[in-house]
């Protein structure tokens, strides 16, 4: 068994997909945070693991893997006891990849475009267009959802664990309005009671949301 190292931080939401692939496997794995706040991520030693300077990054003796859905997907082929969380029949491989891809960049991006100015350059003030983009992602996310259970269908794959660590967080922004958005507060409430998302995700997700209380204006 090789010795997994996750590199994170713990407000992260795609370090909590990790964490919470890594837990639905359970798989034994060292974490180490990277203080991004302190600049961490920029340093040389980091760099040369990850020229892109992002977390989380996985260290799979000595295989670097960065981003959070090619770290997904790499977990579960090669250690998964099953090809459950991350089908290897080709349809259903390409619904899960629709959905990794949704979230790289329709959902996570609005995310960062605000926390990332918020973060690095104090910057308060978010423009409503901002908002909306998180507004297109939940109505989409609302429609992929439709009569399922989970968001390519009856089974949980990582592509809940990638879409919901970033959902979940985006109400720093703008809330998950249960009335608007019934089958994503369904959803949500589904994988919340999954016996390692309080750890994995759940924790994280407070922290993140506490910190943009009252911290940021529309205009
Ligand atoms: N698409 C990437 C996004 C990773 C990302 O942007 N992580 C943020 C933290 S949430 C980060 O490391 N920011 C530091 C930086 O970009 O320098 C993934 O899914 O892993």
């Amino acid at each position: 068994m090789s010795k997994l190292v996750l590199y994170g931080m713990d407000i992260s939401p795609p370090v909590h997909a990790c964490l919470l692939t890594l837990r639905a496997l359970e798989l034994e794995f060292e974490y180490i945070e990277v203080n991004l706040a302190a600049g961490e991520q920029n340093n040389e030693e980091f760099l040369k693991k990850n020229p892109q300077h992002t977390v989380p990054l996985l260290d799979d003796d000595g295989t670097l893997i960065w981003d959070s859905h090619a770290i997904c997907s790499y977990l579960v082929d090669k250690f998964g006891q099953s090809d459950e969380l991350y089908p290897k029949d080709l349809v259903k491989r390409a619904h899960v990849q629709q959905r990794l891809y949704f979230d790289a960049s329709v959902l996570f991006m609005p995310l960062k475009n605000i926390c990332g100015p918020f973060f690095y350059k104090n910057v308060t003030t978010v423009p409503q267009e901002k908002i909306d983009n998180i507004r297109d992602g939940y109505n989409h996310l609302e429609t992929f959802l439709g009569e399922n259970l989970y968001v390519t269908g009856d089974a949980l794959t990582i592509a809940d664990f990638c879409c919901a660590a970033t959902a979940s967080s985006l109400p720093a922004f703008l809330e998950i309005n249960p009335e608007t958005y019934p089958k994503i507060t369904a959803w949500l409430a589904r994988l919340s009671e999954l016996p390692y998302y309080q750890e994995s995700n759940a924790n994280g997700v407070d922290k993140y949301i506490s910190i943009f209380k009252d911290a940021l204006t529309i205009v």
